[in-house]
């Protein structure tokens, strides 16, 4: 970034963003990524000044971020952090999470997936032999929802931010699959017995967040999760990153011109695609069949002795994890 200037106030800049054309020092970077978040809150209606907002975090540079950024704003915005049991993925993740509350004296709620259900997410991948994120994704939904409900939250915030969606986004339409594009909004409002959920960091990507958080002195998890290693959504963010460096500004395009102009096309499908749903005779959540699917995978899973991340873990991104290991050992 030598000799390159602010676009703002002509101070030396520290990032340069070739979607926006322009360079930023650390001051005008802030207050850009807090524009953003407020446009995107105010374009689609994500939350209300008074809101209680429970955020989801995971102890990676968007989700502390986007908990910084509302509380900055002035939102009155609460942590909740589960523990996955994803080996030292998880403790370390924990471990950043908890820091980043105690220091800025912010409320943290912890659900501990093993002590309070008796299975975690290599555990859970090695008995329903399916992916973890199978397992993980359905049980973080649910027990974000339920802390939610339970603690009287207005809305949930999760940190998903423009490149996460933009990736999603291209899955989806490679499959053309109409049923998740219909859902593929930043907002999904309360309904059935679910919170309202958002996502405030739609119009900002990873680098940006990254940078959110250095120059707020935020330290973040910055290792992958071991079981995203090899996974199609970072071969379609790699993918889309390639097509950005060709053309700044499309993947920013691609994915708000969809919300724009695609989303409200599709959103009378995604109404429709509701089943009827009731509540489940386990947890009362609410559910299309006699039990949800938390509660099935639970009595499932629930019990088994812990599976160490390994022996879930094939090809590449075992090759990386045991590489990751045995560096941090030596
Ligand atoms: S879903 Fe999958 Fe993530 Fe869970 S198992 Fe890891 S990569 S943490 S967002
Ligand atoms: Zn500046
Ligand atoms: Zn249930």
């Amino acid at each position: 970034m030598s000799g390159s200037k602010c676009r703002v106030c002509k101070e030396p800049a520290i990032i340069d963003l070739p979607r926006h054309n322009a360079n930023f020092c650390a001051e005008h970077l802030l207050q850009l990524c807090r524009r953003q978040v407020e446009k995107a809150i105010k374009d689609h209606d994500m939350l209300a000044p008074d809101d209680r907002v429970l955020v989801a975090v995971s102890g990676g540079k968007d989700s502390l971020a986007v908990w910084d950024i509302l509380v900055d704003l002035g939102y009155h915005a609460d942590g909740l952090y589960v523990g996955l049991g994803i080996g030292e993925y998880s403790d370390t993740s924990y471990e950043h999470t908890q820091a980043f509350a105690a220091e800025r004296g912010l409320s943290l709620q912890v659900i501990d997936l093993r002590a309070e259900y008796g299975y975690d997410v290599p555990t859970a991948a090695k008995v329903t032999r399916r992916v973890p994120c199978s397992a993980c994704g359905l049980s973080k939904r649910h027990l974000f929802d339920r802390a939610a409900l339970d603690g009287g939250y207005d809305v949930v915030v999760t940190g998903h931010n423009l490149d996460d969606e933009a990736a999603v986004l291209f899955g989806n339409t490679l499959r053309w699959d109409v049923e998740y594009l219909s859902r593929q909004y930043p907002v999904l409002p309360a309904r059935h017995g679910f919170p309202k959920k958002v996502k405030p960091l739609m119009r900002l990507t990873e680098r940006e967040m990254a940078a959110w958080c250095i120059v707020r002195g935020i330290d973040y998890q910055v290792e992958e999760c071991p079981m995203a290693i090899g996974n199609k959504h970072l071969a379609y963010k790699d993918a889309l990153n390639a097509i950005e460096r060709q053309s700044p500004g499309s993947k920013a395009s691609f994915y708000l011109e969809f919300v724009d102009k695609m989303a409200p096309i599709l959103a009378d499908r995604s109404q429709a695609a509701t089943g009827d749903l009731h509540r489940c005779a386990i947890c009362g959540s609410p559910t299309t069949g006699d039990e949800c699917a938390f509660c099935r995978l639970r009595e499932r899973v629930g019990g088994h002795d812990p599976v160490p991340v390994e022996l879930v873990l094939h090809g590449k991104a075992r090759r990386a994890y045991l590489a990751g290991r045995q560096g941090a050992e030596g």
